[in-house]
């Protein structure tokens, strides 16, 4: 089996890969040429747990390659970013690029996946685009009678930093502009899916997978909506939330410093962009975490406040815990918003980085260690919940100040802390 992967990013690498070690042929098809570069010479261009490793296995082997230029092949995914616009559009210019390039060497027979988070109705309007690229061939929802090709949506939902497990273990969900389609791509995936496929139809498919981002974003906006009652209150959120979680049918995420990747804080508004009248609980929910990051800077700047002058540690960069990706990231706009206010003053901790981001670096802040940090810095921001930060003992802490952000650090002495009950009682 003849296989290409348009789009050798965080999800398109990882699937190429994968679907290269079940045995098939891939080539991957990236704009980049030092990404096509790397990845011929066996290496990776992204951090992710076993992808070296996986990646220059396969390409050892000759079952993967890159390149910038397109060939002939029996299955197609295309695995390109969908960005925002300002006005929280989807932009789908790379889906369609990619599906043009495809139409110069579609052939009867080939199945086309679409992998990359689409408004709904992205499907439809790749299979419209083919058939006007392709009036040779009979594209499925363009012609009467069984179609040349397959067409199907199907989306990826791993976790960063699990990929490689996820990719193989989650349930995917396969939805065909005909159920011939989908039955085609279920045959796909099969071979190195160990998870459940459930066919569908190509636009609960694309709806599927909105509706799963902006179900966990609506829910980390209640505990981020909670976590700003509570300092109100004078009570801690954590324990709030602990207790809340006893009962058999609560379970609320816990609050920080904002969302971030390229996920959550984008996918909710495609269905906020398609239906603006109907979504009033999805569009707050949106609010209430990107206005988490202007909270966190305010509740960080009254603990600066407290000791003039004196070094200040962020700990974190990372949008999420234990990864070492930074972009859309709500640690990063509150680190570099406190930098841009203080300057020298902020030192950064982030062990999955070897120098600061352009724009921190800018400000006169600099990148330190957790030890140094422990040893030099009075006053602590927590913005990322990294193992390395959960496991410094209360002695190196007790007597620091502290804004934990992510809930940490539970053991922090009341007095020492900016967490609200403390604020109040000071
Ligand atoms: N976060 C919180 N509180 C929580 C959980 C997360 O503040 O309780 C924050 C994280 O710190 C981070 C952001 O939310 O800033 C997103 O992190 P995440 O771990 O929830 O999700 P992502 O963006 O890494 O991956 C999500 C996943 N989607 C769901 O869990 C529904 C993943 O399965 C998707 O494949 C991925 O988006 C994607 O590509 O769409």
């Amino acid at each position: 089996l003849d296989v290409v992967v348009v789009g050798l990013g965080y999800i398109g690498l990882p699937t190429a890969a994968v679907i290269a070690r079940s045995g098939a042929n891939v080539l991957g098809i990236d704009v980049h040429a030092d990404v096509v570069d790397t990845v011929n010479s066996g290496k990776v261009h992204i951090e992710e747990i076993d992808l070296d490793g996986l990646v220059s296995g396969v390409v050892a082997r000759g079952k993967l390659r890159a390149s910038l230029q397109i060939e002939p092949a029996d299955v197609f995914v295309i695995a390109v970013p969908t960005p925002f616009a300002e006005d929280h559009s989807a932009d789908i210019g790379y889906v369609l690029k990619a599906a043009t390039n495809i139409a110069t060497v579609l052939k009867h027979g080939d199945v086309v996946i679409l992998e990359s988070t689409s408004p709904v109705g992205t499907t439809e309007a790749v299979g419209e685009l083919l058939a006007q690229l392709r009036p040779d061939l009979k594209i499925p929802g363009h012609c009467s009678g069984s179609a040349d090709i397959a067409l199907a949506y199907c989306p990826e939902r791993v976790l960063p930093g699990r990929i490689l497990v996820e990719l193989i273990d989650n349930d995917r969900v396969i939805g065909g502009i005909t159920p011939r389609c989908a039955r085609k791509a279920l045959q796909f995936y099969r071979r190195f899916v160990r998870g459940a496929c459930v066919t569908t139809t190509a636009k609960a498919a694309e709806m599927t997978k909105l509706t799963e981002n902006a179900f966990r974003d609506v829910n980390i906006a209640f505990a981020n909506e909670l976590s700003i009652v509570a300092e109100k209150m004078g009570v801690d959120v954590w324990e709030v939330i602990r207790l809340a979680n006893r009962h058999p049918r609560v379970n609320i995420l816990s609050p920080g410093p904002g969302v971030g990747g390229h996920c959550i804080a984008v996918d909710p508004w495609f269905l906020v962009h398609s239906a603006p009248e109907s979504t009033p609980l999805i569009r707050t929910a949106r609010e209430v975490n990107d206005g988490k990051v202007d909270h966190t800077v305010a509740r960080a700047e009254a603990l600066l406040e407290r000791l003039p002058n004196a070094p200040v540690a962020c700990l974190g960069l990372a949008f999420k815990a234990n990864i070492d990706d930074f972009r859309e990231s709500p640690a990063m706009k509150v680190a570099t918003e406190l930098a841009r206010r203080h300057g020298e003053r902020i030192h950064i901790v982030e062990p999955y980085a070897d120098t600061l981001p352009e724009t921190l670096a800018a400000t006169g802040a600099s990148l330190i260690d957790i030890d140094t940090a422990i040893e030099s810095c009075p006053i602590f921001v927590v913005l990322v919940d990294h193992d390395v930060f959960k496991s410094v003992p209360l002695d190196e802490r007790a007597d620091k100040l502290v804004y934990d952000s992510r809930g940490i650090w539970p053991d922090q002495p009341a007095a020492n802390e900016a967490r609200p009950r403390r604020l109040l009682a000071s």
